[in-house]
């Protein structure tokens, strides 16, 4: 403390031992599902089709009472997710429309009191997940549509909505926020978005993440505010780009610090169910993400946007039935690694575990060799991973040359793994 002015000196977080090992843990998980479940899938045009298409809240609120999603079923998603290598699931708990899709008593607007489903699907989510081994994390919006004391549109004055009441709507969020974390078996992350909708208010983030760490310190706090990390979180993530590239402006300060890092990217173009949206990635793109995630030492989120009625889409189901299989096959050179030292390069990235470099060779080059600059320790062998093969290399002083021809070429990454010490 100053004294003199009695101002206090901020205490800046020290994450605990259980919170570094969630850290750790989520490093070594690399691949997670993103989900964005919500009753706007009902119109199958996005989760934003409330602003977007100009429905009065009072009109789209409506859509609550015929959401019924009878074919949901925790046990098939889980079992979704696993198949496709992931191994946590990220879900919106409420997005910005405001509707709670768990059973909330801090707001009658949930799936529980107002949808004739009457049932909470992330309880059973969470239960699932347990069960499973797979770690569940909540997506909880900052923004809302609906609610008037946040009041959405209104003019900002002393960090505060002139029109709304900001001290009920920050209470509001502390008691959903309490409810998730104490009510929801194994939660493991939170992850804010709708920051960047109002940057000139108080979110008293001190006070919510201080809250969340104190129910539960093991868990991982991440905002998608587009900014550097902020004091108390514990993971920075990267919306639709790979750490550090900021082709889509919406990291505006793209850098890249020393928390666990996470990309997020979606299945097609949409991030809630869109009907119309037949842009979907193959699972080579998928898998080519994963890859480059991985090498620049991030998890990757993939998102799905589940139907209405709680089935997960075919086309989904079958390009990550793929991308399963091959991570399956070469999860070794994934699961629990980090980046290399070595920078991506053209033809791929390279992951390290231990004494083991596995290069990621994603785009076969035209010379018959690659060339890994900067690697600092010495390369004792070079096999083919899977096969065992063993692979050409020569080590100068400025990097090592690994010769591909004859290699066995995977049309997602050929992987070789080199013992290095
Ligand atoms: O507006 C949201 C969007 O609906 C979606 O939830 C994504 C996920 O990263 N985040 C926001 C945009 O930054």
């Amino acid at each position: 403390a100053t004294g003199v002015n009695n101002v206090r000196a901020q205490v800046s977080y020290t994450p605990t031992v259980g919170n570094m090992a969630t850290r750790r843990n989520f490093q070594d998980m690399k691949f997670g599902l993103f989900i964005h479940w919500g009753i706007y899938g009902i119109l199958g045009d996005g989760e934003w089709v409330m602003h977007e298409k100009k429905i009065p809240y009072d009109s789209y609120k409506r859509l609550a009472t015929f959401f019924n999603p009878q074919e949901f079923n925790a046990k098939e998603w889980v079992a979704f997710a696993k198949k496709a290598g992931m191994k946590y699931i990220t879900i919106t708990s409420r997005h910005h429309d405001g509707f709670s899709m768990f059973g909330t008593k801090m707001s009658p607007y949930n799936i529980v009191d107002a949808t004739p489903y009457h049932k909470d699907p992330l309880m059973e989510l969470a239960k699932e997940c347990e069960k499973e081994g797979i770690e569940l994390h909540f997506y909880y919006s900052l923004l809302d549509w609906g609610r008037a004391d946040y009041a959405f549109g209104s003019p900002i004055v002393d960090g505060k909505p002139v029109n709304g009441d900001w001290d009920s709507y920050i209470k509001f969020m502390k008691d959903q926020l309490t409810e998730l974390i104490t009510k929801y078996p194994g939660v493991k992350g939170i992850w804010f978005d709708g920051d960047w909708e109002r940057k000139e208010v108080n979110w008293h983030y001190n006070e919510i993440y201080g809250l969340i760490h104190k129910l539960n310190p093991s868990i991982m706090v991440g905002n998608n505010h587009h900014l550097a990390p902020k004091d108390g979180e514990d993971f920075q993530m990267f919306e639709k780009d790979l750490p550090g590239n900021n082709t889509t402006g919406f990291s505006a300060d793209s850098k890249i610090g020393t928390l666990p890092l996470e990309t997020c990217e979606t299945i097609n173009n949409s991030w809630g169910f869109n009907i119309n949206d037949r842009h979907f990635k193959t699972s080579k793109q998928i898998i080519h993400y994963l890859v480059n995630a991985a090498g620049r030492n991030a998890n990757f989120l993939l998102n799905i946007g589940p139907m209405p009625n709680g089935k997960i889409q075919s086309e989904f189901t079958d390009t990550l039935a793929i991308v399963g299989a091959w991570v399956k096959k070469n999860g070794e050179a994934i699961y629990g690694t980090r980046g290399s030292t070595v920078p991506p390069q053209d033809w791929g990235v390279m992951t390290v575990k231990g004494n083991n470099q596995y290069v990621h060779i994603t785009t076969v080059p035209q010379v018959p060799y690659i060339f890994i600059p900067q690697l600092k320790q010495t390369v004792t062998k070079a096999i083919v991973l899977g096969t065992g093969a063993s692979v050409k290399f020569k080590q100068q002083p400025e990097g090592v040359f690994i010769y591909t021809a004859g290699l066995p070429i995977d049309a997602n990454d050929t992987i070789v793994k080199l013992t290095a010490n």
